[in-house]
């Protein structure tokens, strides 16, 4: 595997940060998942977008352009042979002293990883999954914004581990108002009476690209989409709810703190989706080979 780090590739055993990079120090950075599919970077610009939107708002100076980082992407995906993979696209605030003044630090390292990343087994795609809701809640917009994709994930770490003591792969997260937020790495949606709902990105969530992609494909399908605040009594009543994510894509869930969903297999609806998006991938996305 060859890894880029600030314009170089390197091999995976020389592919090295300072100790000193608060990155390391102080999670002081922001990343981003991305796929490829059949050849194609899926959804280049809009993760590109959300890269630049997060650096803004942590005020890290980005050391290339828009332009530059998606040509690292593609690059890195071109010397690793990646035909279908996963990228994780990090920028780190860079080397500084011991202090977390980020000031100190004089310039932003931009590190490209492509592989690839199985998150859930099939058999959940095909028989749904069970969630449950976990007592860590997702952060405050006053604190670390949950729309900035940071290097800071502790909060949804721990989660993470509140959802695998209770032997479940993924957690739903609620706001501190008590509202339906997200997973610890995916947005969440539900169906009821043929309509689909999911989570305001003012109840705290990531702006998630296969969100937004997942909304423009029901619409196409004639669904109506709304995004009111939700309640754990709206999800336990839906009839159909699913997850959705760069790496998770978009998967089933049928059981959720107990509570059987719909008829306790993956929907009718559920399954149109996930084909409409697999096409949608298939068929998009930014050449790797010209
Ligand atoms: N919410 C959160 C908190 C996320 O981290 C999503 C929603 C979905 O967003 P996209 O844009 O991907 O549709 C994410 C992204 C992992 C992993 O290893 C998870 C994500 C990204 C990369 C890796 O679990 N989730």
């Amino acid at each position: 595997m060859k890894v880029f780090i600030d314009g170089q590739f390197y091999d995976e055993a020389n592919a090295k940060i300072s100790v000193f990079d608060h990155g390391l120090l102080y999670g002081d950075g922001i990343f981003e998942g991305i796929r490829a599919y059949n050849g194609r970077v899926f959804k280049l610009k809009e993760h590109i977008d959300r890269l630049f939107c997060s650096a803004k708002a942590i005020l890290l100076t980005m050391p290339m352009t828009h332009a530059e980082v998606s040509k690292a992407v593609v690059d890195t995906c071109r010397e690793n042979n990646i035909r279908d993979g996963y990228v994780r696209l990090v920028i780190t605030r860079g080397v500084g002293t011991l202090g977390l003044n980020p000031n100190k630090c004089k310039l932003a390292s931009v590190i490209v990883i492509a592989g690839t990343i199985q998150l859930y087994p099939e058999e959940m795609y095909q028989n749904g999954m069970a969630i449950v809701t976990v007592p860590t809640v997702r952060n405050l917009h006053s604190a670390v914004n949950p729309a900035i994709k940071s290097l800071n994930y502790l909060n949804n770490i721990l989660a993470k581990i509140e959802a695998n003591n209770a032997g479940v792969e993924e957690a739903i997260m609620l706001n501190s108002e008590g509202y339906v937020a997200e997973c610890t790495g995916d947005n969440i949606f539900i169906l009821k009476d043929g309509k689909m709902f999911t989570p305001p990105l003012s109840a705290g969530a990531l702006y998630g690209i296969t969100r937004a992609a997942v909304v423009e494909l029901a619409r196409q399908q004639g669904i109506e989409v709304t995004e009111p605040n939700l309640t754990r009594y709206d999800i336990f009543n839906a009839d159909e709810c699913f997850l959705t994510g760069t790496a998770a894509e978009i998967i089933p869930v049928t059981k959720v703190d107990g509570r059987i969903i719909g008829d306790g297999k993956p929907g009718a609806t559920t399954h149109r989706l996930i084909s409409a998006y697999r096409s949608l991938t298939k068929q998009s996305g930014e050449p790797i080979y010209p």
